[in-house]
């Protein structure tokens, strides 16, 4: 199919049940959403922490904290101000002790033969150590097929934002319905979506504004509690200061860990 056409999907499907981590590992064929699934089933977990922290040291002593409770780890490496390539070697050392996934939060947004380059190469290599990355549709098809010209062949993973958590978000309605439209055609790549709800079958739902009390952070953020977000068909919570802002992130880290199971739990 030209990249030009996509077809508007059908009205949105309503979430209706509950199927669990391991039995959904079938229904997909990219290795990273294989093992993403299963590492949830393993170590009974649904939680992604957010881990925004700006400096190097931080942000591994943060993994020592967080590793045994999570999924996966999602990073904003070009926010740590003291970034050398060592800390590419320690994080996959850290994902794989701790057994979890690097989730990069790039989100693309160029066209593909640019975000190509940015994806491969620059300072930060990121498809040479993130499992996931994630794109704005805004560009349109072309992005996806740039992205995963670079990632594909690794086995590595995509999700697109049909959603946002932030208050007055352009990516709503025909926008939201075009992005799904968009993952469809391109199903072994893109595993998922940033999204605040259950959005199409046979996707991973990720849900960032995540925290134990409803609410905002006054610069747009709105916070959904982890029981909300798992009863509105999301797989994975991602919570970011609710964690690393708390005195002890790691047992801040298992209170969400055992909200976000219980949820899912009580779903089956
Ligand atoms: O719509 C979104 C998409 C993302 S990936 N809203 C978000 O907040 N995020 C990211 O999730 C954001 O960049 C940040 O890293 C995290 C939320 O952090 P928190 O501190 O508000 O939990």
């Amino acid at each position: 199919m030209h990249i030009q056409d996509i077809p508007t999907p059908p009205q949105k499907p309503v979430y209706e049940r509950r199927i669990s981590y391991a039995d959904r590992i079938a229904d997909f064929k990219n290795p990273t959403a294989k093992k993403l699934l299963a590492t949830i089933a393993r170590k009974q977990t649904n939680l992604c922490v957010a881990a925004d922290v700006t400096s190097c040291k931080e942000l591994l002593e943060l993994i020592h904290q967080v590793g045994p409770h999570i999924c996966m780890l999602k990073t904003h490496i070009d926010i740590l101000h003291d970034f050398h390539s060592s800390m590419i070697k320690q994080l996959k050392e850290l994902a794989s002790q701790y057994d979890f996934l690097l989730f990069e939060d790039r989100k693309f947004a160029d066209i593909g033969n640019t975000v190509m380059h940015q994806y491969e190469g620059g300072v930060y290599h990121i498809s040479d150590w993130a499992d996931i990355v994630n794109a704005h549709t805004v560009p349109g098809p072309g992005i996806i097929q740039g992205l995963k010209k670079v990632g594909a062949s690794k086995g590595r993973a995509l999700l697109l934002l049909p959603q946002m958590s932030s208050s007055g978000t352009l990516a709503t309605g025909d926008y939201t319905q075009k992005t799904i439209a968009m993952a469809t055609q391109e199903h072994e790549f893109v595993i998922g979506f940033i999204a605040r709800e259950y959005l199409a079958p046979n996707f991973l739902h990720f849900c960032p504004g995540v925290q134990m009390q409803e609410g905002g952070d006054g610069m747009g953020q709105r916070y959904i509690t982890p029981k909300f977000a798992i009863e509105a068909g999301i797989d994975v919570i991602i919570v970011g200061r609710g964690i690393y802002k708390a005195d002890d992130p790691g047992a801040q880290a298992q209170q969400y860990k055992k909200a976000g199971w219980d949820a899912y739990q009580e779903q089956l």
